[in-house]
């Protein structure tokens, strides 16, 4: 069991931080547990006021270790060795000495028993696993109901949607758009993989129709629709350094992507979840700097672009910046409304990523 603190000025700095001033760890209580051969049972660092006792050790090489003021805070408070208790036992300063840890356990609410009438766990045949969760604006899908999800698919050349419903099978009745579909009959609950055929802005809709399993008769009509968008991308990655931060002057930025790449790439879509690892065995996983470059024709009118990005993010349209979001940040959405010319246009994405996840994407749609 480990409490720590340590000082995260970027935790300390967030409206989270400064609402819980300094976000202590304190105040614990740790009553009550049996340690199994473990090394070090609990470990409390940089943790103060916390009540340990009436827990039992086996087999550990330490019971308690302290680090820094956790050291400092546990020489203030009484420390015993209760023969009626189980092991060793941190007392509070001020709390008496015939203080017994049932007077504490009471303070805790009981467990309700026999309330509800749901199990909360699944049934045997349940469907299970991460591929199987899907949280709309309800809450948790529970496959009581038929449905497609996503219902709108937005950006890449490919993208996927579940039909999704208790029993049945589900067939495509009608696509319009230049898009395939596959597969386009199947079993509930099953994945459909949507690709643009051409390149371009791709608008499309799906019409499907679901039977039920036992009548065989249609018993709901469902659609899926969205822009797909497949181009043909350059993609540059750039590695940098904590003193050219891209945050902080434009030169900085000017002086990582006019050296040479450390790695380029060609893409349909530009659709990246790098999570915490890297682009490429040759960029680094973190202080890496994509730029990515196209031509697109659009009709006139107005445009959405959107991006999703970890961190910084910025688009050009024809060398006029149309969207920034040029902070450190988690994935995040920006949206931005254009209008534009007929004819092709010159896109460019540009974006940093200065350390954990990283995350780059790129829609455009009507
Ligand atoms: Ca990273
Ligand atoms: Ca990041």
């Amino acid at each position: 069991m480990h409490l720590w603190w340590d000082n995260d000025e970027d935790l300390l700095a967030t409206p989270f931080g400064e609402a819980h001033k300094g976000c202590p760890s304190k105040d614990n209580r740790v009553i009550g547990n049996s340690f199994y051969r473990v090394q070090r049972a609990i470990r409390l660092a940089e943790d103060v006021g916390t009540l340990v006792c009436d827990n039992a050790f086996v087999a550990c090489d330490k019971p308690v270790e302290l680090v820094g003021r956790s050291q400092e805070d546990a020489e203030a408070a009484v420390w015993m060795d209760a023969p009626g208790l189980k092991e060793v036992v941190i007392l509070r300063p001020g709390m008496d000495a015939a203080w017994q840890p049932r007077d504490v356990l009471a303070e805790f609410p009981k467990l309700m028993t026999g309330s509800g009438t749901q199990s909360a766990f699944l049934p045997k045949d349940a469907l299970r696993g991460r591929e199987y969760i899907f949280i709309d604006e309800w809450g948790p899908y529970d496959f009581s109901d038929y449905c497609v999800f996503p219902a709108v698919l937005r950006g890449g050349a490919v993208r996927y949607f579940n039909v999704l419903g208790p029993a049945g099978r589900f067939h495509i009745t009608k696509t319009t758009g230049p898009v395939t579909v596959e597969p386009t009959a199947g079993a509930l609950p099953c994945k459909v993989r949507v690709a643009a055929t051409g390149e371009g802005v791709q608008p499309f809709k799906i019409e499907l129709t679901i039977a039920d399993k036992e009548h065989k008769t249609a018993v709901k009509d469902l659609a899926v629709e969205g822009t797909l968008l497949s181009a043909q991308w350059n993609v540059s990655f750039y590695s940098w350094t904590a003193d050219k931060d891209p945050r902080e002057s434009e030169e900085n930025w000017s002086a990582i992507v006019q050296q040479q790449p450390v790695e380029t790439m060609t893409v349909q879509s530009l659709d990246f979840t790098w999570a915490g690892g890297a682009p490429s065995e040759k960029v680094p996983r973190d202080h890496f700097a994509t730029v990515a470059t196209t031509r697109l024709s659009l009709p006139a009118g107005k445009w959405r672009v959107r991006t999703v990005s970890d961190d910084g993010v910025r688009v050009f349209i024809d060398a006029k910046q149309a969207l920034a979001n040029w902070t450190w940040h988690a994935p995040t959405v920006d949206e931005a409304l254009v209008d534009l010319p007929a004819g092709a246009h010159d896109i460019r994405v540009e974006h940093f990523e200065i350390d954990g996840y990283a995350q780059l994407q790129f829609g455009i749609e009507p």
